[in-house]
């Protein structure tokens, strides 16, 4: 059978068949851990006491208020950096057993470079392990959360190939103080987006706009620095530690728009510039660019009148430095989006949409949230599982981030319902189709700092309550519901 025709059959069962178990309860195996996440910029606040330097993310919500929806900073958002007892004991109600949360680097090195420690970051995030630890829940720490050191992106950001270095730095005094009392290590949060937004676009602070060349930049380093952390963590931590290290990959599901032949392909080439541009050089066997990528845009580049193709070249020990450079997949997704064969003619203008060669969009009939980009589309986590099973040999998946933008108020149904459904067929990945997923992670705690959406957008289990001096959080509904969840891991 044709590979498209195998995928259709695939497709169709994979979507039906969770309906209809709604009545016999579901559970988890025992040993699958439920968490939350946060991420540093979002809640702490704190954004320049004791030490701590200017993110690019400060400079653009210092500078550039008119481009956050509701004009606000977080210069003290959810005050995480003063209230992390108190959020801790919210973890601790909620009865999960891990809490992904991420180290603002600037906190830890003023300009990024590791010749200058901050102690008081250092102890910051000292309190917040300790505090974690003595309530038995274990730590996930994200090093890079896209709060960038200013300093840094100056002089390039992610296309300066030097980043890489001074990111091993960093990681290194992150090993040398907490490595002991961390389990788990995540280097990256979702290169595809601040790449491509930031290098790529103006949804991010570094606004480069140069689509096509910037973020495969980005890209290149972003593999480099994370494969190099990897062996620098083997060659001088390994024999003394004992941790995992992952990165996370968001992957929204990229289905056809339509069953015609060119459209099935035209998906899976999005697919493969999206969550393969990152895991294929860390998770495939033969490592390196999906061929094609490298095969698209070397001859878009050379149709453009290029010399060399956009898409830079890994090395042969940068590909086997990178290859199998992590101990597990961590998986952001959160919706669904439909893949159409694009039938525009290649331009002069280098773009990474026309390197993929499809239009995107998403099904008007798929239910909203109070964000434009995400549908509720709960069968596309049981694809993404299945399409990562079968890509990259079944490796160690857990799920760093789902969740949903929605009630502000107290009693949101919706996010319940959208929770349950999502892992009723992240359920059935695991159960029908021994996917290798042993976790799952809300996002987010609480309600935070939506980067360029400002407070305007709700993901939280509890509501924080911005205008109140003590910024009070309380707990919504989903929260009740998450807690018996994550204590019972039955659905
Ligand atoms: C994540 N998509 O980004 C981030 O890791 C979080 O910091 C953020 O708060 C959260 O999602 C909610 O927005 C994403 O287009 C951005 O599918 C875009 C997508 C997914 C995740």
């Amino acid at each position: 059978m044709q590979s498209w025709k195998v995928f259709i059959t695939l497709f169709a069962a994979l979507v039906a068949d969770v309906d209809g178990v709604d009545e016999e309860k579901i559970c988890f195996p025992h040993n699958f851990l439920f968490g939350v996440a946060t991420a540093a910029y979002q809640i702490e606040g704190a954004w320049n006491v004791s030490g701590k330097g200017p993110s690019i993310w400060d400079s653009l919500t210092h500078d550039h208020p008119e481009r956050i929806v509701d004009r606000k900073n977080p210069d003290v958002a959810a005050d995480s950096y003063h209230l992390f007892k108190k959020d801790v004991q919210l973890l601790v109600k909620l009865g999960i057993q891990f809490y992904r949360f991420s180290i603002a680097w600037s906190r830890i090195l003023p300009n990024g470079l590791a010749n200058n420690v901050n102690e008081d970051g250092i102890r910051y995030y000292h309190e917040l392990i300790d505090e974690l630890n003595r309530n038995n829940i274990q730590p996930m720490v994200t090093m890079y959360h896209w709060d960038l050191p200013q300093y840094l992106q100056d002089f390039g950001g992610w296309t300066n190939p030097m980043i890489a270095d001074y990111f091993v730095d960093y990681a290194r005094v992150l090993f040398q103080n907490y490595g002991s009392k961390v389990g788990a290590w995540v280097t990256f949060n979702e290169p595809l987006s601040f790449c491509q937004e930031g290098y790529g676009g103006r949804e991010a602070p570094e606004t480069i706009e140069a689509s096509g060349f910037a973020d495969y930049l980005c890209a290149h380093n972003v593999l480099r620095a994370h494969g190099m952390v990897y062996r620098m963590y083997e060659r001088e931590f390994k024999a003394k530690l004992m941790t995992s290290i992952g990165i996370t990959l968001d992957f929204s599901w990229r289905a056809p728009s339509s069953l015609l032949a060119d459209d099935i392909i035209a998906a899976e080439t999005a697919r493969q510039f999206s969550i393969g541009w990152f895991a294929h050089a860390i998770f495939s066997k033969p490592g390196d660019y999906p061929l094609v990528m490298r095969k698209r845009i070397d001859t878009i580049s050379r149709i453009q009148g290029f010399s060399r193709s956009r898409l830079p070249h890994f090395t042969a020990e940068e590909i086997e430095m990178i290859r199998g450079s992590a101990d597990f997949f961590g998986l952001n997704h959160y919706t669904t989006y439909l893949i159409t064969k694009s039938k525009k003619k290649i331009s002069s203008k280098p773009s990474y949409y026309a390197d993929m060669g499809g239009l995107v969009s998403q099904k008007s009939s798929w239910p909203k949230t109070n964000s434009t980009w995400l549908k509720v589309v709960p069968w596309g986590i049981r694809l993404s599982l299945n399409w990562i099973k079968r890509a990259y040999n079944n490796p160690r998946i857990i799920i760093t981030e789902n969740g949903v933008s929605l009630e502000r108020g107290l009693r949101d149904k919706g996010r319940t319902n959208y929770i349950r459904d999502y892992l009723k067929y992240v359920h059935a990945a695991i159960t029908k189709d021994n996917c290798n997923v042993y976790g799952y992670t809300y996002w987010s705690l609480m309600d935070n700092y939506e980067w360029l959406r400002g407070f305007s957008e709700c993901f939280g289990l509890y509501k924080v309550d911005f205008d109140s001096p003590n910024k009070t959080r309380t707990p919504r509904m989903s929260s009740e519901y998450y807690g018996r969840v994550s204590r019972t891991k039955c659905l």
